[in-house]
């Protein structure tokens, strides 16, 4: 049955009565946002008991998805979409006089993630709920999430992000489920009955606490979990923890999410985080599995556990050791069963993100587990001097020089390693990993990334979603790829005109909260150039920076030249401690301040760079933009998805041939991106023969001697230091990242951007094009993907009962 609006109002205002004892005139958005928050559980609740029975009434093989980091953003409005009730609840709420944008702007966004990795982790719970799959998530419940960025005299100061603070009512806490993770001490073995036991000596407990999360499936009765873990002093070691000090130190275990500083090495707290989720979901896996009597030795045939990236790759050895220590099984079982179970995607091919820890480390933090992974690598190196690929040994074994070496882990535990595009499982195949590819070709595989189409077009582009239910129906929406019928429309003059109107109010739109937050005006009609994501040098931010003060230089030379407006975007958060991506802030907002503030330039450039970029402000940003910026030095970025969230949106891409920039160019066509720059085969040249002079581009190029000059000269004020050093990165450092080599086409490919802009009805088009095209890059076929060929697992039947109504309408 349907549930009507005033059936919903009702409720509604009963549980704001209920909590706050209030009128939905007197209550704040603060509390219309905790009181339709709880509305909305208790509308999924009975669901998400019925799914998990259903997983066990059914014996369905599950997936753990392992992550560090876990990005879901805001839930509200999904959830509102998943259910089935968003309208209703946006019409409800405008007869109670209320804004349903308004009131979601009260949540906070859970932040427990960097960029990417964890987005996509998030992406693939929101599509294995919508696909009905199996699959949970395990990570850390962080009580700070993500640093929240502000600027300070153009400087990024860090601040802490207490997403908690007014409690997260999406959560479950169960005690009940808590579980002991021993850590410390020392270890060793001794003979019981003829089998080696490991014997502990003064190691430490700390209690595991599970937060659940319902993870709402789109209207198909599917309510999957995450599950997120909080470190607690146990009642039986109280002792062991008499100061505030020490028991401080328990706290800190789940209290900070570290920042992506791949650079900085060796932190013991990080290592004990990840050896805390990991020995955590594995036991409380195990120990369900147990309480349904099935044989140890099929575990695998039950249970797939997923290493996002080599944070959870210490999961190869704690499964060992349950198997070993607490189930007795055998050696060789064991790994058997070890190997069948774990799975492991790549997220990167930068050698220096690649995590290595010292073995003496891994001893300090759980001396058991040091044990195991030599032992697997003892007996790794034994086969394959068996096998004689003795050649091979040094370059892939787990342990070497007393460094640990968690991808090789990762990799000979596993039986599947894939990539994240198609550049990038390549690349792992015939370049960084190619001694594994050799070994074990049969474990390499490409899983190119996704995103979740509803949020980043039901929800974040409301106008767009709207013109795409008038051209092609309304299928789209539970069915992604639908959108490519939107190709047969391209001559459709007013569709065309529409897209650039929805856009043009998005710019609109966005132009106010700039407004709000920066006090920069900008004009909607100006080209909003983007570039958002984590800043990195490789990424370089820094070579559109140079384009910038390019297009500055020229504009001082001649105050009259045609030009079609732009207004550049950033968003982008440093890592605290990675001090060269600190400048680039730094450099990026003092150019905005002479450029914004130089009356000559009229409205014909400014510079925007936002604040605390996050999932919440990518939803008000990407609809709005024009081009998107996705110019990473080929080779280095494994995959990116904010481009395919930008296609989505109709936006048009500049970009490199790297990552996943590569299959959208394949399927728009060369003639709806705009590619520059250095390919593959031209970079690896360059890193492989060291040929490149930086040098002889400063000197042979007077644009950008010039540009280059601007940042030691003066001209812009206030970047002594930072402009020195960026200066000195690329001239005498001999540029990393080839952000000069790729400078000169960079120009041309935004001289063809600017010149296809004059023209609105190509422009729109193409955006169509993109818009057209994106629906195949969502995370519901990637996850499809992942189950089919890595996990084998099935969608779950139906669940008895019609708990959603027809239209997949969740009950109230
Ligand atoms: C490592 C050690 C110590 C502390 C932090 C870290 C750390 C944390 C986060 C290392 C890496 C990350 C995040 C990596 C990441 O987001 N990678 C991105 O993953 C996306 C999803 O696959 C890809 O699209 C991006 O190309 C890739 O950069």
């Amino acid at each position: 049955m349907e549930i009507t609006k005033e059936q919903f109002i009702k409720e509604f205002k009963r549980r704001l009565t209920d909590e706050y004892a209030l009128d939905v005139k007197d209550a704040t958005p603060e509390e219309l946002y905790q009181t339709l928050a709880s509305v909305v559980k208790s509308g999924y609740s009975d669901i998400w008991r019925k799914t998990w029975k259903n997983y066990i009434k059914e014996d369905q093989k599950q997936v753990y998805y392992f992550s560090i980091e876990f990005l879901p953003g805001r839930l509200l409005k999904s959830n509102l979409l998943n259910m089935g009730w968003y309208e209703l609840v946006d019409s409800a709420f405008k007869e109670m006089g209320l804004s349903l944008d308004e009131i979601a702007e009260a949540e906070r966004d859970m932040a427990l993630g960097n960029g990417g990795l964890g987005r996509l982790a998030s992406a693939f719970m929101d599509s294995s709920a919508s696909d009905g799959l199996p699959v949970n998530g395990n990570g850390i419940r962080y009580k700070y999430g993500l640093f929240k960025q502000k600027f300070v005299d153009g400087y990024q100061v860090e601040l802490p992000n207490e997403w908690l603070n007014q409690g997260n009512v999406w959560e479950v806490a169960r005690e009940s489920k808590a579980v002991d993770v021993k850590f410390g001490g020392q270890v060793y073995l001794e003979e019981v009955d003829g089998v080696l036991q490991p014997v502990y000596k003064n190691p430490y407990i700390i209690r595991a606490v599970p937060y659940d999360t319902g993870i709402v499936g789109y209207k198909n009765n599917h309510v999957n979990t995450m599950r997120l873990w909080d470190a607690q002093i146990p009642a039986s070691e109280e002792v062991k923890f008499p100061t505030i000090e020490s028991r401080r130190k328990v706290e800190d275990l789940t209290s900070v999410l570290y920042p992506d500083d791949s650079n900085e090495e060796g932190r013991l707290l990080r290592l004990r985080q990840e050896y805390f989720f990991v020995s955590a979901g594995l036991q409380s896996i195990v120990r369900h599995y147990r309480k349904y009597g099935k044989p140890m030795s099929e575990i695998s045939e039950h249970i797939s556990v997923h290493i996002n990236d080599t944070h959870p790759a210490m999961c190869v050895a704690e499964f060992m050791r349950i198997l070993l220590d607490d189930e007795k099984m055998g050696w060789d079982e064991a790994f058997d069963q070890t190997v069948k179970t774990m799975s492991y995607t790549n997220h990167t091919i930068m050698a220096e993100a690649l995590e290595k820890w010292p073995v003496y480390l891994i001893e300090r933090v759980q001396p058991r587990i040091m044990q195991i992974i030599a032992e697997i690598d003892r007996r790794y190196a034994l086969e394959l001097a068996k096998r004689a690929e003795t050649d091979l040994i040094s370059g892939t074994r787990i342990v070497n020089n007393g460094i640990v070496h968690m991808a090789h882990l990762a990799i000979i535990g596993s039986h599947s390693t894939n990539g994240v595009a198609k550049l990038h499982t390549d690349l792992l195949e015939q370049d960084v990993l190619k001694d594994f590819y050799h070994l074990y070709p049969e474990r390499f595989n490409n899983k190119t990334n996704g995103i979740t189409i509803r949020r980043w077009l039901q929800i974040a582009d409301p106008r767009l979603a709207k013109i795409i239910d008038k051209t092609i129906g309304t299928k789209w929406r539970s069915n992604s790829k639908e959108l490519h019928n939107l190709a047969t429309h391209l001559n459709d003059r007013r569709l065309i005109a529409n897209i650039g109107k929805a856009k043009h109010q998005n710019k609109v739109d966005l132009a106010k909260y700039i407004k709000q937050t920066t006090g920069i005006v900008v004009s909607p009609d100006a080209i909003f150039d983007v570039q958002v994501k984590r800043l990195h040098a490789y990424k370089r931010q820094l070579l559109n920076l140079l384009k910038i003060v390019k297009y500055y230089l020229d504009l001082k030379d001649d105050p009259k030249k045609d030009v079609v407006p732009r207004v550049f975007i950033f968003g982008a958060k440093a890592a605290p401690s990675y001090h060269y991506a600190k400048s680039i802030i730094k450099c990026i907002n003092e150019v905005g301040n002479l450029i914004n503030n130089d009356k000559t330039i009229k409205d014909k450039l400014k510079v925007v760079f936002l604040e605390n970029y996050g999932v919440s402000l990518a939803e008000k940003i990407i609809p709005a933009a024009d081009v998107s910026e996705q110019i990473s030095t080929a080779t280095k970025e494994a995959s990116g998805t904010s481009n395919m969230k930008f296609m989505l949106n109709g936006a048009l891409t500049v970009a490199t041939l790297d990552g996943a920039n590569i299959e959208i160019k394949d399927y728009v066509g060369e003639d709806n991106i705009f590619i520059f720059g250095l390919k593959k085969e031209e970079v690896l040249q360059y890193e492989a023969d060291h040929s490149y002079q930086a040098s002889d581009y400063y000197a042979n190029d007077p644009i950008l001697h010039r540009v280059l000059d601007a940042f030691v000269d003066g001209t812009i004020p206030s970047i002594g230091a930072e402009g020195a050093e960026i200066f000195n990165s690329l001239v005498h450092a001999n540029d990393e990242y080839f952000v000069l080599r790729d400078f000169e086409d960079y120009l041309r490919a935004q001289g063809e951007v600017e010149k296809t802009y004059r023209n609105p009805s190509l422009w729109n088009k193409k955006c169509l094009v993109n818009i057209a095209n994106a629906g195949y890059f969502s995370s519901d076929y990637t996850i499809q993907k992942y189950a089919d060929e890595i996990w084998h697992v099935v969608p779950s039947d139906p669940l008895d009962g019609k708990d959603c109504g027809a239209n997949g309408q969740y009950p109230l």
